[in-house]
């Protein structure tokens, strides 16, 4: 792969309005190679790798297991700086700029920085915004950082804005995972406006119907973590509704 070739088709199906399909896995919870067939069949786009707190020390033999049995390009999604693998294809560089702890705006990539620029893998500078659901998520406990109120559009707005003018080269807006209530069509709709670079989505999706919402109003990349792991034949009406929207 070229050093770039995830974003750039990243960048193309954004550009062509080609919906995509991330399946997000825990690597506690990785047991099976069972979700590996799954997602082959269904066409999924990629398979992301991380969490708020990995205590298996799992995540290296996860990210080489996904990659030694399938094509799907594989993505970290990071919860701190020790969920790194140099078998995985990219990593998305999170800053969180939701919150206001310089340790998940700049801290954790100074950590990294030495390994990752040697680490061959592709980096992806993301602004990784956490917005409020009906519970606190892990996500928003585990960084100390307050997410962005659901109804405060505008300040989801700027935030987005301020991080595409950054630099910031995706947007992710995250309900935290296992909540029941996904980001709103609206806040989508919002923020998308407002910003150029794609935008993920991810937080609560269980249903083909909620990934169609999101879809609609605006998001780029669906991810879903949390609903396959209760029932992993979702993968292939999530998967058919996101790719024929
Ligand atoms: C969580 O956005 C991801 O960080 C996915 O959420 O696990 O709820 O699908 P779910």
């Amino acid at each position: 792969m070229t050093p770039s070739a995830i974003y750039s088709s990243i960048l193309k199906c954004t550009k062509q309005g080609k919906k995509q399909f991330a399946v997000l896995i825990d690597p506690d919870k990785f047991h099976s190679t069972k979700i590996i067939k799954l997602a082959e069949a269904a066409g999924v786009d990629y398979f992301m790798v991380g969490g708020s707190l990995i205590s298996s020390g799992n995540f290296d033999k996860c990210v080489e297991t996904l990659k030694s049995n399938s094509s799907i390009p594989v993505i970290i999604f990071p919860g701190n700086n020790l969920q790194i693998s140099k078998h995985a294809d990219a990593i998305l560089l999170l800053s969180l700029i939701s919150g206001r702890n310089p340790d998940f705006l700049i801290g954790q990539h100074v950590i990294s920085a030495s390994f990752l620029k040697t680490s061959g893998l592709e980096i992806i500078p993301t602004g990784y915004m956490l917005i409020e659901s009906e519970k606190q998520s892990a996500a928003s406990y585990m960084s100390n950082t307050t997410p962005i109120p659901n109804d405060k559009f505008d300040i989801a707005m700027s935030t987005a804005m301020a991080g595409e003018m950054l630099g910031l080269k995706i947007i992710y807006m995250d309900a935290g995972s296992g909540v029941k209530r996904s980001i709103t069509s609206e806040m989508i709709k919002k923020v998308k406006s407002t910003i150029e670079i794609p935008l993920i989505i991810g937080g609560g999706i269980n249903t083909p119907e909620k990934a169609i919402l999101a879809c609609k109003a605006g998001a780029d990349i669906i991810v879903v973590g949390n609903a396959l792991e209760k029932e992993i034949t979702l993968i292939k009406s999530i998967s058919q509704a996101i790719h024929k929207f």
